[in-house]
């Protein structure tokens, strides 16, 4: 009785440790063969597909990007008074037409002789600084002046004004503040605004016109400037006296006007 009974018992253990041992015997089998099958194979694929796209993509991108990006951009990190476009106050654009604009003439002080109280005032119309070191004023007969330097850079900031006087200081000159003189001539060798009319042309060094502005007898009020309305300061918007008005600023002097500051219109 206990031989058949152990008989089965043993072959019931004989057939589990087989199949325990198979099972690990399979397990070591199945692990040593999957691990290096799947990991090798999927690891050494991805770095074989990145040097195939790097070396064909970064040198194509490389030499298109940076040459482009790097001399546009460098000279304006530096300076404070700088600009997106790359000009500066030590490295400003060339004037060109439309860039600079008549923008407020006083043409007839009160407070002062004329030789003393006149002005103009440009407006820059772009977002770059302009050298402005060898413009011309001029007018179709008479005058042709290259302002002259009185202290401060012959430069305009971007969307900024410039003032340039026949007498620099503003004690004398009724209150403005002037960025560039004038020789007050009335009859050539300098420049003058005429009371009754005239004209005045800003020049480049190399005589291009850059703004032009003519005005009649009735333009110009004594002892107060003429400024270009609100969104006429362009070549052509200020060609009409109508887009110009009377600036009544109060001036220390006496007279009105708005030197170096945006025109006001009523
Ligand atoms: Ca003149
Ligand atoms: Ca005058
Ligand atoms: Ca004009
Ligand atoms: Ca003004």
């Amino acid at each position: 009785m206990r031989f058949v009974l152990l008989f089965p018992m043993f072959g019931c253990i004989e057939n589990a440790l087989y199949t325990q041992g198979q099972e690990e015997q399979e397990k070591e089998n199945r692990q040593p063969t999957a691990e290096p099958t799947s990991e090798p194979t999927s690891e050494p694929s991805q770095p074989s597909s990145e040097p195939s796209n790097n070396p064909s993509e970064e040198p194509s991108y490389e030499p298109s990007y940076e040459p482009s990006y790097e001399p546009s951009f460098e000279p304006t990190s530096e300076p404070d008074e700088s600009d997106n476009s790359g000009s500066s106050v030590s490295n400003p654009a060339t004037p060109y037409p439309g860039s600079l604009v008549i923008n407020e003439l006083m043409i007839n002080p009160q407070a002062t002789q004329d030789k003393f109280g006149e002005w103009i005032e440009i407006y820059n119309t772009t977002s770059d600084w302009i050298d402005l070191d060898g413009l011309r004023i001029a007018d179709n007969n008479l005058d042709d002046y290259e302002i002259q330097y009185i202290g401060s850079p012959l430069v305009i900031s971007p969307n900024g004004y410039f003032v340039i006087c026949a007498e620099e200081s503003e004690w004398n000159n009724g209150g403005a503040e002037c960025n560039a003189s004038f020789l007050y001539k009335t009859l050539g060798g300098g420049f003058a605004l005429s009371n009754t009319d005239d004209e005045v042309y800003l020049l480049t060094p190399f005589g291009q016109y850059v703004d032009i502005f003519s005005y009649g007898s009735n333009f110009a009020p004594e002892g107060a400037s003429m400024g270009v309305r609100a969104g006429y300061e362009t070549t052509s918007g200020n060609d009409s006296s109508s887009n110009w008005c009377e600036q009544w600023n109060f001036m220390f002097g006496g007279d009105s006007g708005s030197p170096g500051e945006e025109n006001f219109c009523f």
